[in-house]
C-alpha cells in the first residue's frame, strides 16, 4: 500500500477502535471505594481530590512548614494548601493533577476559572447517590470492586450492622495484616473468639484462622482475598507468613474457589512523617510468585506489581503458569509513560489474556480521569497492534474487536476467577 493509503487506513482503524474502547463499560477490579452504605468511608468531591495521597507527597516536594503543621490543618486547609502550590504557583503538569482537571471537566465545570470556592460550591449541591450515578457512567464503570478488610475498625461495624447491598458493588477480602503483622493480628483473632495461638501457633490455630478466613469470606461475599507485600517477600521462607499462606490461605481459597490477589513491591512507610503518601516502591525477586505458582497449580493468583524493572520478568511468569492472571498498571506505574510500555509489553508476550488496568481509585470522583485517560492510551497501543495485523493482510471486523476489548476490560478476570466472579458481573 502507498503511503497516503497507509495513513488513511491507521487512521480508520485508530477511529474504530477509539470509539469501542471509550464506550464499553469495564470492570473496575481493585479500589479503595465503598458503597454509600458505608457512608464517610466513601470518599468524594474537591476537598478529597485534592488531599488524595498522591498530591500530598507531590505538595510536599514545595511546602517548607514542618509535617506536623500540614496535619495539624483542617483538610479544607490541606486542600487549599495543596490548590495553591501543585496548582496555582505551579503548573499543574503531573499525572494526578492533571487528573482532578480531567475530571472537574468530564462534570462540566469550567477549570480554567481557577476558583477553588465556586468548586466548593458546585460539590455541596451534589448528592452522594446521585454523583455515584454520574461517575460510573462517565467512567464507563461497570462494576467497582472494593478492598474490604476485618481489621479495620470503621469498617468492620458496617458489616456486622448489615445494609442493602449495592449490586454495583463486590467485596474482595484484604488480609496485609493477617500475613504480614503476625502475632498482632493473632491478638485480635484471639479477642474475636478465634483459638488461635500468637506465639507457637499449631495446627488447631491455623484451622481457626480457615474459620476466620471463611466467616469473613461469606460475611462480605468476598470475590478474592488480596495482599499487598513487601519488595523482600520470599516464597518460601522459614516465617509466619509462608506458614499461614501455606496452611490457611492457600487451603481456604481452594475450597472456596476464589483466587488469592497478590500486589508485591511495596517499600511502606520509607517517610513516616508523610503517612498514607510516605510508601515506596523496591524491586522484587519474582521467585517467590514463580513457587506459588508452580507448587499451588490447584490455586488462581492475579498479581499487580510495582516496580516497573518486574513488569517484564512478571509477563514472561504468566506465559509459563495459566493460574496466574496479570493486572493493572498499580500506583506509581499508572502514569502514561508507563502504562503504554507496560501494556504494549503485555499485549506482546500475554496476547489478550490479562487485565490492562484497575482504578486503585481512593475517592470516587477519581474513576473519572483514570478510566478515561488510560481508555486513551490502551485504545492508542490496540490501534497499533490491529494496524500491524492489517498490514500483514489479517482482516478484523468490528464485533472481534469489541469481543478482544469485553475481554480486556473484565472478561478475561471472569472467567480467569470463575464461577463466583462470573455470577454477578
Ligand atoms: O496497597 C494498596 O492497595 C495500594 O493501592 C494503596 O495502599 C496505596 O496507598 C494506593 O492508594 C495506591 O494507589
Ligand atoms: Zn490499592
Amino acid at each position: 500500500m502507498k503511503l497516503p493509503g497507509l495513513i488513511a487506513g491507521k487512521a480508520r482503524i485508530a477511529g474504530q477502535i477509539r470509539e469501542i474502547v471509550m464506550s464499553e463499560q469495564v470492570l473496575d477490579i481493585h479500589t479503595h471505594l465503598y458503597a454509600p452504605a458505608f457512608r464517610e468511608l466513601l470518599l468524594w468531591g474537591i476537598d478529597d481530590l485534592l488531599v488524595y495521597h498522591y498530591l500530598v507527597a507531590e505538595a510536599f516536594r514545595y511546602l517548607e512548614i514542618p509535617y506536623e503543621r500540614f496535619w495539624a490543618l483542617s483538610k479544607t486547609q490541606q486542600a487549599d494548601l495543596i490548590w495553591q502550590h501543585l496548582f496555582l504557583e505551579h503548573s499543574p503538569v503531573s499525572e494526578a493533577c492533571r487528573g482532578v482537571l480531567t475530571t472537574l471537566q468530564a462534570f462540566g465545570l469550567d477549570v480554567k476559572k481557577r476558583d477553588l470556592p465556586a468548586l466548593r460550591s458546585w460539590f455541596k449541591t451534589q448528592t452522594v447517590e446521585r454523583h455515584l450515578d454520574r461517575c460510573m457512567t462517565l467512567a464507563g464503570v461497570r462494576r467497582i470492586f472494593m478492598t474490604n478488610s476485618p481489621f479495620d475498625d470503621l469498617e468492620r461495624p458496617v458489616w456486622e450492622a448489615g445494609f442493602a447491598h449495592d449490586e454495583r458493588f463486590a467485596a474482595c477480602l484484604r488480609i496485609d495484616p493477617l500475613l504480614l503483622s503476625w502475632p498482632e493480628a493473632a491478638r485480635r483473632l484471639a479477642a474475636c473468639g478465634y483459638r488461635v495461638q500468637p506465639d507457637r501457633p499449631s495446627q488447631r490455630t491455623f484451622d481457626e484462622v480457615r474459620r476466620f478466613l471463611a466467616d469473613w469470606t461469606r460475611q462480605i461475599k468476598a470475590h478474592y482475598l488480596m495482599v499487598s507485600l513487601p519488595s523482600d517477600f520470599a516464597f518460601p521462607a522459614k516465617n509466619i507468613t509462608t506458614q499461614l499462606i501455606e496452611r490457611a490461605v492457600l487451603p481456604h481459597c481452594r475450597e472456596h474457589g476464589l483466587p488469592l490477589a497478590l500486589m508485591p513491591g511495596v517499600k511502606r512507610a520509607v517517610n513516616p512523617e508523610l503517612r498514607l503518601a510516605g510508601d515506596g516502591v523496591g524491586l522484587v525477586n519474582l521467585d517467590g510468585l514463580q513457587n506459588l505458582c508452580a507448587g499451588y497449580p490447584e490455586n488462581k493468583f492475579l498479581a499487580t506489581i510495582l516496580a516497573r524493572e518486574n513488569q517484564h520478568e512478571a509477563c514472561v511468569l504468566a506465559r509459563k503458569f495459566r493460574n496466574l492472571h496479570l493486572f493493572g498498571c498499580w500506583w506509581f506505574t499508572n502514569v502514561p509513560t508507563l502504562i503504554d510500555e507496560i501494556t504494549r509489553l503485555r499485549l506482546e508476550l500475554l496476547g489478550l489474556s490479562f487485565t490492562p488496568q484497575h482504578s486503585d481509585a481512593r475517592v470516587l470522583d477519581q474513576i473519572v480521569y483514570k478510566w478515561q485517560h488510560s481508555r486513551q492510551l490502551i485504545a492508542d497501543v490496540l490501534a497499533d497492534k490491529y494496524f500491524d495485523l492489517a498490514q500483514t493482510g489479517w482482516q478484523i471486523t468490528r464485533g472481534e474487536i469489541e469481543r478482544d476489548v469485553k475481554e480486556l476490560f473484565g472478561g478475561g478476570f471472569q472467567r480467569f476467577c470463575g464461577a463466583r466472579v462470573a455470577q454477578v458481573c
